[in-house]
């Protein structure tokens, strides 16, 4: 998000003030020049409370709130018809027998079977689009978005409409007044803040945590991107821009992996368009494969500091299944839960120990110039050598050198940085940093191929598939639509009776994710885990603030100190996960992170059903309930860590 320029920034599940303060501090000074501010959450975390629409979403149903967001949009013609004619897929004819974009060669035998078709509405025909080429024959002024057309193809007659009909008529029926029985958004707030989107362009937006743990991750954030394809405001400036890097050569070794590996790749049959087509895995895919041998029986694991079993849900799977490797190799600055069970610990240098090569720092185009080679403050305890000498010395042993520089570090920071201009030697000397020139190239989808073809998108058609004819293919719906989270009360009545809240998690300000509870500054300020709660709901169960209270869901339960929070609704609960570290120096527990007193809130979660595309686990939209524990926490005593 270009902040710095953007006319509306809108944060949907996203809370810079706790995960990413330079773009929070960005963001108030956008504000302070007159920027307007959407925040989409269930909490008046953060900037919600500066934001001139806070939309306090029901967990997990942000893809309604999107649609309605967007039928507003079309209905009222708030939507960037020149960007949505020319740059989506909007146009393009889709057939109403198979649900699939009609193709030129179903108009004629010698029509061409890669190109799709499209309505000239002041020619009355048929057009075809050739995405080798990029451009349609007639001005894309000419061409329809709406309607459905019966068009003569080679075997008959087929209804057609182009694909902005489909998108318009599946946003129609989440209209506000049905998104805000689901949501709980008042339909007056998504009049006015899609008004807001459209009045303010340029939109700037951001979405992370809130939206990635959910059973329907995919759509949410497909209506999402669809919604600001309405908008317009893709890599314009103040918009969503992709600033230029600075140039350097790619050290990844995508290229090494050969295709019958790459078809190994866990999860990527049952998900072929999730994260294993990028060489991912997800927990779920890994501990499924250790334990169950599907598809086939993972056997060994190298683990550069990821916590696995706090981290994931089903912490206790997640230990069964690291237990049932043969051989598990884990490098960490501490010993976690999820070490305890390596064969090998392996010990690193903290940030603070070696030396970190960061190229650009993402965030503006200011911060994407900076070069940087932080050089260690300290020197390394103990037998601690970085992550990077650990792979490179790895590599070097099984005969892979010739890969890795021969195991030297300086050569391999050298060849990345050869197109860069700057050297080795020039980052060690400034250890602030060194500047490269770059200039950002806006709407680079507009330039020119060397072909002199217009660059597009990387898809099959070029152009912002707003119809999706590979997630068609794929058996999901080819448009965003909405589906209630799969552990919530509303579709799971058999357990809303017992479970009738929504559990929801955030991040900690003072930690990140599972670790630093060890150090003493920050457990002074956050000492024990917490649930925010509404005050209605802790008086109806007899809970005061502060109290000790058991968090149960269908899995078990866990603990946690009871934090009011008035501006939350009362139906639902925010946790927070990563609770197992003690603080020796000020003397508060550390807590099991498993069994009945443990505060692991993933011991309490599962990692299904998750998303069908992306494999996301439901963490975030859980059927729960609280109660208050009336016997003092047994705990574990502080270890030395
Ligand atoms: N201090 C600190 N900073 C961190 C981290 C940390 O642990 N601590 N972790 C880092 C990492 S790994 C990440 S991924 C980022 C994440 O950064 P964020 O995405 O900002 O993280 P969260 O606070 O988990 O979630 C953001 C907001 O989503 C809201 N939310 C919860 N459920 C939903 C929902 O169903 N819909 C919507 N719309 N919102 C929802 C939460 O109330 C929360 O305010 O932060 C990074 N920065
Ligand atoms: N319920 C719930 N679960 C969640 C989340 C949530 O919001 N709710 N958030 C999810 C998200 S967004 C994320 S990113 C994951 C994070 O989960 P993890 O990837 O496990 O992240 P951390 O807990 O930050 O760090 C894990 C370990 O890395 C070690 N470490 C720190 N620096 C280094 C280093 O330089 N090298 C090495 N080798 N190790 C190092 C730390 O000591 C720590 O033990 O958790 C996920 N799990
Ligand atoms: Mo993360």
């Amino acid at each position: 998000p270009d902040l710095d320029h953007a006319g509306c920034i809108l944060f949907w599940g996203y809370n810079p003030s706790v995960s990413r303060l330079v773009h929070a501090t960005s963001t108030v000074a956008a504000v302070r020049r007159g920027a307007r501010l959407v925040v989409v959450d269930p909490r008046r975390a953060g900037l919600a409370g500066r934001a001139d629409h806070w939309l306090q979403v029901r967990p997990g149903t942000d893809t309604a709130l999107a649609l309605a967001l967007a039928h507003v949009m079309i209905d009222r013609g708030w939507f960037d018809e020149g960007f949505v004619r020319r740059w989506t897929n909007a146009p393009l004819l889709v057939r109403s027998d198979t649900g699939r974009l009609l193709r030129a060669d179903a108009l004629s035998p010698s029509g061409d079977p890669d190109s799709f078709v499209a309505w000239d509405d002041v020619g009355g025909v048929p057009v075809p689009y050739d995405p080798a080429v990029g451009r349609l024959v007639v001005d894309e002024s000419h061409l329809a978005l709406f309607g459905a057309r019966e068009i003569a193809t080679t075997s008959g007659a087929v209804t057609c409409a182009p694909a902005f009909e489909l998108v318009a008529s599946q946003c129609r029926a989440m209209d506000p007044a049905a998104a805000e029985a689901v949501t709980g958004v008042p339909a007056s707030a998504i009049e006015a803040t899609a008004r807001t989107l459209w009045e303010a362009r340029p939109v700037a937006f951001y979405t992370w945590s809130g939206l990635e743990q959910h059973s329907n991750t995919t759509q949410m954030v497909r209506a999402i991107n669809q919604l600001y394809a309405l908008t317009g405001s893709f890599d314009v400036r103040g918009g969503n821009v992709g600033f230029t890097a600075v140039p350097t050569n790619p050290i990844e070794g995508a290229e090494l992996l050969p295709a019958e590996q790459r078809a190994k790749a866990v999860g990527v049959v049952r998900r072929p368009l999730g994260p294993a087509r990028f060489e991912f895995v997800t927990g779920e895919d890994v501990f499924t494969a250790a334990l169950d041998g599907d598809p086939y029986r993972v056997r060994g694991f190298v683990n550069f500091g990821a916590n696995m079993v706090m981290a994931h849900g089903d912490s206790a799977r997640g230990r069964d299944a690291l237990t049932a490797l043969d051989f598990f190799v884990h490098a960490d600055l501490f010993m976690n839960p999820t070490a305890e069970l390596a064969d090998i610990v392996l010990p690193v240098t903290s940030a603070f120990e070696a030396e970190g090569l960061k190229i650009g720092f993402e965030v503006s185009e200011e911060a994407q110039s900076l070069v940087q080679l932080r050089r260690p403050l300290v020197p390394p305890r103990g037998e601690a050598r970085s992550d990077l000498q650990i792979v490179f010395a790895l590599a070097t042993r099984l005969g892979l050198g010739e890969h890795f520089w021969d195991g030297d570090l300086d050569a391999a920071f050298r060849h990345q940085l050869e197109p860069s201009g700057i050297t080795l030697d020039q980052l060690r000397a400034q250890p602030a940093g060194i500047r490269v020139p770059i200039s950002t190239r806006h709407r680079k989808y507009a330039e020119t191929n060397g072909d002199g073809t217009p660059r597009g998108f990387r898809t099959a058609s070029r152009k912002v598939e707003l119809y999706s004819e590979v997630l068609l293919d794929h058996g999901h719906p080819p448009l965003p639509e909405f589906e209630e989270p799969l552990t919530s009360p509303r579709s799971r009545p058999d357990l809303a009776e017992r479970f009738p809240l929504v559990l929801t998690c955030a991040k900690s300000l003072h930690f990140c994710e599972t670790q630093h509870r060890n150090v003493a500054s920050l457990r002074r300020a956050a000492p024990e885990p917490q649930l925010e709660i509404h005050p209605g709901t802790a008086d109806a169960r007899g809970i005061a603030a502060g109290d000790w209270v058991r968090l149960e869901t269908p899995y078990g339960s866990v603990r946690a100190r009871a934090r009011f929070n008035t501006s939350l609704d009362p139906h639902v609960v925010c946790g927070q996960h990563g609770w197992w570290q003690a603080c020796a120096e000020i003397d508060l527990p550390g807590y099991a992170p498993y069994g009945p007193d443990s505060a692991n809130l993933n011991l309490v979660l599962r990692q299904g059903p998750s998303d069908p595309v992306s494999g996301s686990s439901p963490l975030r939209a859980s059927v729960c309930n609280v109660t208050r524990l009336h016997t003092a926490p047994a705990l574990a005593q502080p270890s030395g860590m």
